[in-house]
C-alpha cells in the first residue's frame, strides 16, 4: 500500500518518517505533490482539524492519508496556545517568535504553576472518506530559558521530568519513543501492522 503524509512541518515529517521506517508501505509526502492547496485549520479541536487535513489530502491524492495536528497546552495560560500553537505569534510566526510570546506570557509565574502538555492527533483517512483517529499526550513544564538545539517549535522550552531535560536535548529516537507523536503513531502501527 501508498501512503501519503500530509504535512508541511518539516520537524514533524522527519519525526514520522522514522517511525514509519519498518512500516512496509510506499510513504510520500506533499512535496512528491506540489500543486496541492494549502488546507485551512479552522478546527477547534485536534482531531477535527487532523482529520480535515487527512480527508481532504486523501481526496485529493487518492492515496491513504496521514495527517498530524498538536500544539501545546499550557496550564496557567488556560490551555492556550492549543490549536493556535503554530500561530501563536501571529502570521508570519516562527519557532522563534512563538518561544519569545510564550516565554513572556509565563514571566512571573514560579516553576511549580508552569505545567503543560504536548498534544496530538494523527488521522488516518482513505480516499472513501472514511477516517481513523490515534491520539498521544506527553506532560512537562515549560522553561524559563531555551535549552537545547535538537527537535522543533516549543522543544527547546519543554521540560521532561523524567529525562531531566528539555525535549530539544533529546536525540530524535528518544524523543519519538516518549512523545505525543510517538505514542500516536504506536498506537496507528498497531493498527496498521493487523489490516
Ligand atoms: P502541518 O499542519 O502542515 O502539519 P503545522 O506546523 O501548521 O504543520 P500544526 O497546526 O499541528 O502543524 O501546529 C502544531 C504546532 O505545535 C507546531 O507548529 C509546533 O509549534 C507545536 N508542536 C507540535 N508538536 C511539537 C513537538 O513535538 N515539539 C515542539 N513543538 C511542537
Amino acid at each position: 500500500t501508498d501512503l501519503i503524509v500530509a504535512t508541511r512541518n518539516k520537524g514533524k515529517l522527519l519525526e514520522i518518517g522514522k517511525i514509519l521506517e519498518g512500516v512496509h508501505c510506499r510513504i510520500y509526502s506533499l512535496a512528491d505533490f506540489p500543486d496541492l492547496p494549502e488546507i485551512e485549520e479552522d478546527g477547534v479541536t485536534f482531531e477535527q482539524n487532523a482529520i480535515k487535513k487527512a480527508s481532504a489530502i486523501a481526496q485529493l491524492t487518492g492515496l491513504p492519508a496521514l495527517a498530524d495536528d498538536s500544539g501545546l497546552v499550557v496550564d496557567a495560560l488556560g490551555g492556550r496556545p492549543g490549536v493556535f500553537s503554530a500561530r501563536y505569534a501571529g502570521t508570519g510566526a516562527t519557532d522563534e517568535t512563538n518561544n519569545a510570546k510564550l516565554l513572556e506570557e509565563l514571566r512571573g509565574t514560579p516553576p511549580e504553576r508552569r505545567g503543560a502538555a504536548f498534544h496530538c492527533v494523527i488521522a488516518l483517512c482513505l480516499p472513501d472518506g472514511s477516517c481513523t483517529t490515534f491520539s498521544g499526550e506527553l506532560r512537562g513544564s515549560i522553561l524559563e530559558v531555551p535549552q537545547g538545539g535538537g527537535g522543533f517549535g516549543y522543544d527547546p522550552l519543554f521540560f521532561v521530568e523524567e529525562e531531566g531535560s528539555s525535549l530539544a536535548e533529546l536525540p530524535l529516537e528518544r524523543k519519538n519513543r516518549l512523545s505525543h507523536r510517538g505514542k500516536a503513531l504506536e498506537l496507528l502501527k498497531g493498527k496498521l501492522s493487523k489490516a
